[in-house]
């Protein structure tokens, strides 16, 4: 199945020359079609292999926090390649100038890059694609079932997408080829990079620290699945919205940087729970929601603000623009958890201090900004901004998708009309505590000082 993977970028031929796989989203060796189909093509033609990363500065407000757990899962990569005669290159500055000045000098005859649908990332490869003379050629590696063939257009709900994923799934849910040790070795010196100076040197905001409790890089995100599938699996069904006890899997970070394949998560869960309910709740976030986020942000280019909203979310929000609100709060205010509300402030400070807010807690995160901003402009600006500095799996579809969920409805539908809100689903700490022990949940997020 891997041709409905690929997505030409230019019609330039893949010329003489090594190859090279320019990676971005999907930062691991295994089970990644990307890699695949790049040293495919360089072993049809009996050419060099070699990867890239171009490290970015400030990416969607990324910090060291982000940047760290990347480049450190990236270095643990970089041995796996080069265990694989396949050198790992580390290039710094503007990705599209970087890739086209080590396109020319290294004579590279094609260019293979991974699926992203973020407009900083289809910026990249569009501007690469039409400067070089070369194959430009994307793989869709992230999504088990290709976003392009899913659907062709914005789907309104995980209920019109599930059909569609279901029905391809048989083709695309299989085990992955794996990469061989490359017999053509790459000519030029490369320099192995270590991630100290590389950390110390970016300009990014240090002053959100990395954290401790998960250990970055496609080993440990391996033995997190293996941990949660034997240990957290069964009881997910149940247990996946008490943010009191630790009942999500803990992968998303693994996911976002790539470090691991939604591919390979759920051919484990189908492979050691067959046919629970809970492992077929878990599949259904895994596959169907995260699918239907790279679906929103490939088919809607406002995924990040207002106009991205379903219309019914838009007219409702103008209509509720002067409602009265009882709070407003400042930008400094939500950072420093300073509102009135304990729980919202727990969750802020579960993010700031974890990296990772609990799922359930995102959703009435989210809703208490757009509550207490003067304009949905503002919430979505607010929202953004917090998820994308703090979460280590922030800067992702899945956060703009939930984001637009929260605050305009998107594939959700209209609820009865209430004072700020208007139709947008109303949730509040009452309806918290109806699923958890919202006291408890407090108490352990309670401001140290
Ligand atoms: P689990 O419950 O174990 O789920 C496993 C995987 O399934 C997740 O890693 C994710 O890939 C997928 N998944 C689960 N729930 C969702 C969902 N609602 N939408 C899409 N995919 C889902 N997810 C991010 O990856 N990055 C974000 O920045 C992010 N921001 C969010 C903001 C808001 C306001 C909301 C409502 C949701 C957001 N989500 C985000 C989705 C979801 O909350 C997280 O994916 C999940 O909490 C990650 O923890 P986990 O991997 O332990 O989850
Ligand atoms: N991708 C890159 O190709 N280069 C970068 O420098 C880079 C930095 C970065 C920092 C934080 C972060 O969360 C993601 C980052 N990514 C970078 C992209 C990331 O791998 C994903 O492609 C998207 O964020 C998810 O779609």
């Amino acid at each position: 199945m891997m041709p409905q993977r690929i997505y030409s970028l230019n019609d330039a031929p893949v010329a003489a020359g090594p190859v090279v796989y320019w990676m971005s989203r999907d930062q691991r060796v295994a089970d990644n079609w990307a890699l695949v189909h790049a040293q495919a093509l360089a072993l049809e033609r009996r050419v060099p292999l070699t990867v890239v990363f171009t490290l970015a500065p400030a990416f969607l407000g990324a910090t060291l926090r982000q940047y760290a757990f990347m480049l450190r899962g990236l270095v643990q990569t970089a041995r796996r390649l080069a265990d694989l005669s396949i050198p790992f290159q580390l290039l710094h500055g503007e990705p599209a100038d970087e890739i086209c000045r080590f396109t020319q000098l290294h004579h590279i005859g094609a260019v293979v890059t991974d699926f992203d649908p973020l407009r900083i990332k289809r910026a990249w490869r569009e501007e690469v694609a039409r400067r070089l003379e070369v194959a430009v050629i994307e793989v869709d590696t992230h999504n088990i079932v290709p976003c392009r063939l899913a659907s062709a257009k914005q789907e309104f709900g995980a209920y019109t997408i599930r059909p569609k994923i279901q029905r391809l799934l048989p083709d695309f849910l299989h085990e992955f080829p794996t990469p061989i040790r490359h017999p053509i070795p790459w000519a030029s010196p490369t320099d192995t990079f270590s991630i100290e100076p590389v950390l110390k040197a970016l300009a990014v905001d240090h002053t959100v620290p990395e954290v401790a409790w998960l250990p970055p890089g496609e080993a440990e995100g391996h033995e997190r699945l293996a941990t949660f599938i034997a240990h957290g699996l069964a009881s997910y069904d149940s247990r996946r919205n008490d943010p009191c006890v630790d009942g999500q899997s803990g992968l998303s970070p693994y996911l976002h940087f790539g470090q691991l394949a939604p591919q390979r998560v759920a051919l484990e869960v189908r492979r050691h729970h067959p046919h629970s309910p809970s492992a077929q709740a878990f599949l259904e976030e895994l596959i169907v929601r995260r699918e239907l986020s790279d679906n929103f942000c490939l088919y809607n280019p406002f995924y990040d603000s207002v106009q991205g909203f379903p219309a019914w979310g838009v007219r409702s929000h103008d209509e509720h623009r002067h409602d009265r609100r009882e709070y407003v709060y400042s930008r400094e205010q939500f950072t420093t958890a300073a509102t009135h509300d304990p729980l919202w402030n727990a969750a802020q400070r579960e993010m700031v201090t974890t990296g990772k807010m609990h799922g359930y807690l995102r959703m009435y995160w989210a809703k208490k900004i757009l509550e207490w901003t003067p304009t949905p402009e503002d919430a979505m600006a607010t929202a953004i901004y917090l998820n994308d500095r703090y979460q280590l799996d922030g800067r992702d579809p899945n956060g703009y998708a939930g984001i637009a969920w929260s605050i305009g409805g998107v594939h959700d539908r209209a609820w009865g009309n209430r004072p700020v809100f208007g139709k947008i689903r109303y949730m509040n700490a009452a309806g918290c505590a109806r699923k958890f022990d919202v006291r408890e949940y407090i108490r352990r997020y309670q401001r140290d000082d």
